[in-house]
């Protein structure tokens, strides 16, 4: 039996879900979910209110996915205008900068300007509506203002992490033709710079980024960076004489939003495609009822925008629902590891939303740089992107907390667009380590292999039954995969990729991927991906990368690499390669241990046997399984002797 934490006593008498509400509220959204949605849309400010809220069909052979069809809206509108005579003066973004000495408050009005001027900016550069912008940016509030100036003139942003490689960030612009890229001379991070600008120009000369008309360059930290006439344009001259006033463009629900490239099991990263009534009604939603939200909280998530985290619970779910959000371009150990917890002082933060591989991380350092700050403002805590370990959150409630803050372990996707299975502090009792239950008109379920839907306690994959607003409509460019990907494994059903177990009381406990996708502190790759770059050396034959248990980062890399014939392994080599796939993908790709393979495991028909390559790195040689399909048993005896870790 796992430890209770009930709901404390301020959440249950004023949450904005109490225990009464959750059950009879959860009740009414699945028995009528167009019912239940049509009065959350209400929440938001509709050009032309929808009258048809939901029209769905998750068969492959009809597969579409459309809310508030006929509604019209402008995400931006949402995000700035409605506040204005409120909240115009109420802080929109707290920005704190990676040297603690620097940080800056913008208020809902001046944020609304800004956002015009750039909106001005982009039209004046002949960006239309339906064009895409790619957005590579350190998390400083242009990064914010690009992604809101594109909704409001109804261009689609593709926002490509920072930390990303110039390939990653060419073959993102390329895959979705955009006509302009939004950047800063450079980033930094934890004291060191990062040439964002100078990728910008590498990625511009690879193949398919023709496309790119205008590159637009922030000044940040000041660093030399060379500028190309006429393609690159400064910001801060761009943004000299435009109107701060842009009517925004009234869009139709169902009109893109955005595009955010994400890692699957198989093949280069999707384009994850969202669009703008339903994800706005879902993300600034869910904001509320997860985090209770209260006009006067100081909302901050760690979160990157480059991740979809940062996308909805950065930028759009607090902006929708006016609250004041603190952007941090740092890192959680510089100067020291009680950054978190002085900037919480600093700003008086609330609500704190970070990953378990942060909390892991700090949780190292011990007690003390948390004691150094005070944290009284806190009410509540957040997690996201992989399982918490019950040893990091029983930390996090106790020391982070000291005690009294409910936690929020929220799973959810890229895909989702927001949160799907979560405690609401108020309503439900928590339990480390589980998600515990559905958000609202949320229908998870629990199949074996074969597709069965399981009842009560039971463990498997995950699946969703139905639909909900935020769900991704498609993969940019390729309806097909889409289907394919997460329609075709359970008929009917969304396929997660996920494994999950539910226990006697409805509660989900999710174990992590069950594909070929790993979760590298909270950074989602494709094991495909790594083994490409990998075999993209002229010395390799063939790799094969998977998950391997991590204390700090949950998952770490493992790769298994074949050279050619002829060429000697080496340290200086196995370096080389390890260099090599950070420059090919990006730092977070960077494998953690590289074993030389003579040669794969494989099957007599020529298929990797990774569940094999998997135990070898997990440190369970007893545990191999069934290898009597292996071609050449042997070659499991050589990997095992020769596992790097032990
Ligand atoms: C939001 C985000 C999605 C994958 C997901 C799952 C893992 C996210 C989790 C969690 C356990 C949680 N994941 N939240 N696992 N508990 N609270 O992270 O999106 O980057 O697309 O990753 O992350 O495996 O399938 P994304």
């Amino acid at each position: 039996m796992s430890k209770i934490y009930p709901v404390p006593a301020a959440f249950a008498a004023r949450a904005r879900v109490r225990k009464d509400d959750y059950a009879r509220l959860y009740a009414e959204s699945v028995r009528d979910p167009a019912g239940f949605w049509a009065g959350v849309a209400k929440r938001l400010d509709w050009i032309r209110a929808p009258t048809r809220i939901k029209d769905v069909s998750f068969d492959a052979r009809d597969l579409h996915i459309r809310w508030y069809e006929d509604g019209v809206l402008n995400v931006a509108a949402n995000c700035l205008d409605r506040h204005l005579a409120a909240r115009g003066d109420k802080t929109a973004i707290i920005f704190e900068g990676d040297d603690p000495a620097v940080s800056r408050r913008i208020s809902y009005r001046e944020l609304h300007a800004e956002v015009c001027r750039f909106a001005n900016a982009l039209k004046h550069l002949g960006v239309r509506r339906g064009d895409r912008v790619a957005i590579y940016m350190p998390m400083i509030p242009e990064a914010a203002m690009a992604m809101l100036a594109c909704a409001r003139i109804g261009a689609i942003h593709s926002v490509v992490f920072g930390g990303f490689s110039p390939d990653s960030l060419a073959g993102r612009i390329a895959d979705s033709g955009c006509k302009l890229v939004v950047t800063a001379d450079e980033g930094v991070r934890g004291g060191r710079k990062i040439p964002l600008k100078a990728n910008v120009d590498e990625a511009l000369t690879r193949p398919g980024t023709t496309s790119v008309e205008t590159v637009i360059v922030v000044r940040h930290t000041g660093g030399g960076i060379a500028m190309q006439a006429p393609r690159d344009r400064w910001w801060h001259v761009l943004m000299e004489g435009q109107a701060a006033d842009c009517p925004p463009e009234p869009m139709g629900a169902e009109d893109p939003l955005f595009i955010l490239y994400t890692s699957g099991s198989t093949g280069k990263p999707k384009g994850v495609l969202h669009t703008s009534g339903g994800y706005l009604v879902f993300v600034s939603y869910t904001h509320e009822c997860v985090f209770d939200l209260r006009e006067d909280d100081v909302y901050w998530c760690t979160a990157d925008v480059g991740w979809v985290t940062g996308h909805s619970y950065v930028v759009y779910g607090p902006l929708a629902n006016g609250a004041t959000t603190v952007m941090f371009e740092g890192v959680p150990n510089y100067p020291d590891a009680s950054r978190f917890w002085q900037v919480i002082d600093k700003h008086a933060v609330t609500l704190f939303y970070t990953a378990p591989t942060a909390i892991r991380a700090l949780m190292r350092e011990g007690e003390a740089p948390v004691k150094k700050a005070s944290r009284a403002s806190l009410r509540l805590l957040g997690t996201v992107g992989e399982p918490i370990n019950p040893e990091a959150w029983e930390w996090y409630h106790r020391v982070v907390g000291d005690g009294r803050c409910p936690i929020v372990d929220t799973w959810w996707q890229t895909e989702t667009g927001g949160i799907l299975i979560s405690a609401l502090p108020g309503a439900i009792d928590q339990k480390p380590s589980s998600a515990t239950l559905p958000f609202f008109g949320v229908k998870p379920a629990i199949v074996d292999t074969d597709g069965h839907v399981k009842e009560g306690a039971c463990e498997g994959n995950l699946v969703l039954t139905d639909s909900w607003p935020g769900q991704m409509r498609t993969v940019y460019g390729d309806h097909q995969r889409f289907i394919d990907t997460y329609f075709k494994t359970y008929p009917g059903m969304y396929f997660t990729g996920d494994g999950a177990r539910r226990d006697e009381d409805g509660y989900y406990w999710i174990t992590g991927r069950v594909d070929d996708v790993i979760n590298v502190a909270g950074h989602r790759l494709g094991t495909a991906e790594v083994e490409s770059a990998l075999v993209a050396h002229p010395k390799v034959a063939e790799a094969a990368v998977v998950g391997c248990p991590h204390d700090v980062k949950g998952q770490g890399i493992y790769a298994y690499v074949t050279l050619k014939v002829g060429v000697q392994p080496s340290d200086a080599l196995r370096k080389e390669l390890i260099e090599w796939v950070r420059k090919e993908i990006s730092p977070i790709a960077t494998p953690d241990y590289l074993q030389w393979a003579p040669s794969l495991p494989k099957t007599r028909s020529g298929k990797i046997m990774r569940r094999i390559l998997r135990k070898i790195a997990e440190n369970q040689p007893d545990q191999l399984g069934d290898t009597s399909t292996l071609a050449d048993p042997s070659v499991v005896q050589n990997l095992v002797g020769e596992r790097l870790v032990k």
